[in-house]
């Protein structure tokens, strides 16, 4: 089984942040697939793993590449 999460992200301004980012999120353990809008300023993660635990993680590893993960409206 496989969960879609879409996190908010912000100060990314380029293709490059992008990729940064794209990068960090398929590194974490769990993560099947991950695609990142530069227009929308989201990420969209396609986990094997409990949603909430990832969710932590994924923001986490956003952090780190050094950008901005938003709070779930
Ligand atoms: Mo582009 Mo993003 O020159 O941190 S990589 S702005």
């Amino acid at each position: 089984i496989t969960h879609t999460l879409d996190i908010s992200i912000g100060g990314m301004t380029c293709a490059s942040c992008v990729a940064r980012v794209e990068r960090a999120l398929q590194q974490v353990p769990g993560v099947q697939d991950a695609t990142v809008n530069l227009a929308t300023e989201s990420a969209r993660i396609v986990v094997t793993q409990d949603v909430e635990s990832m969710d932590a993680q994924l923001r986490r590893a956003v952090r780190t590449a050094g950008y901005a993960p938003r709070t779930a409206a």
